[in-house]
């Protein structure tokens, strides 16, 4: 009885503190992506980068395959637990992606390069942007505003 108690302690411990993994596929010559690898990282998050150009890989092809359009295509694409993260997506919105897991979505997209979102930092300029769901059935809803990585509206 103790012993089994204290198996779950430590595989719930375990769980809490597995680094989250993500692939993240971009551009050998991408600054910003590695940007956004770097704020990763500092979070804790286990990262993958496959560059493009050098595993033979069409990252529009790549993007298209998974969900993203024009209109909701930034620079790099994340695959994380089976979701796509397109863009300089802030942590808080990946967080909610995976502890929620909805069966309906695609993933999220920070679409284009918004000045001042993780990975874009330019000082202290800071662009108002909109984060994005994808679902399944194509559609795009707005998920906020966001400025720098906090929500705004
Ligand atoms: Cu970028």
């Amino acid at each position: 009885m103790k012993k089994l108690a204290i198996l779950a302690a430590m595989a719930l411990a375990l769980s809490a503190n597995a680094a989250q993994s993500i692939e993240v596929h971009k551009s050998k010559y991408c600054g910003c992506c590695e940007g956004w690898i770097s704020y990763l990282k500092k979070n804790g998050y286990e990262v993958k980068v496959v560059n493009a150009e050098t595993v033979g890989e069409n990252l529009d092809k790549f993007k298209l395959d998974h969900g993203i359009t024009d209109d909701t295509a930034s620079c790099h694409t994340g695959i994380i637990d089976g979701y796509v993260v397109e863009g300089h997506v802030p942590l808080v919105v990946i967080e909610e992606l995976i502890k929620n897991r909805p069966a309906d979505v695609v993933g999220v997209s920070a679409p284009g390069m918004p000045v001042g979102s993780p990975g874009m930092e330019q000082g202290d300029d800071k662009d108002a942007y909109d984060v994005v769901v994808i679902k399944k059935d194509g559609s795009v809803e707005s998920l906020g505003t966001y400025r720098g990585d906090k929500k705004v509206n």
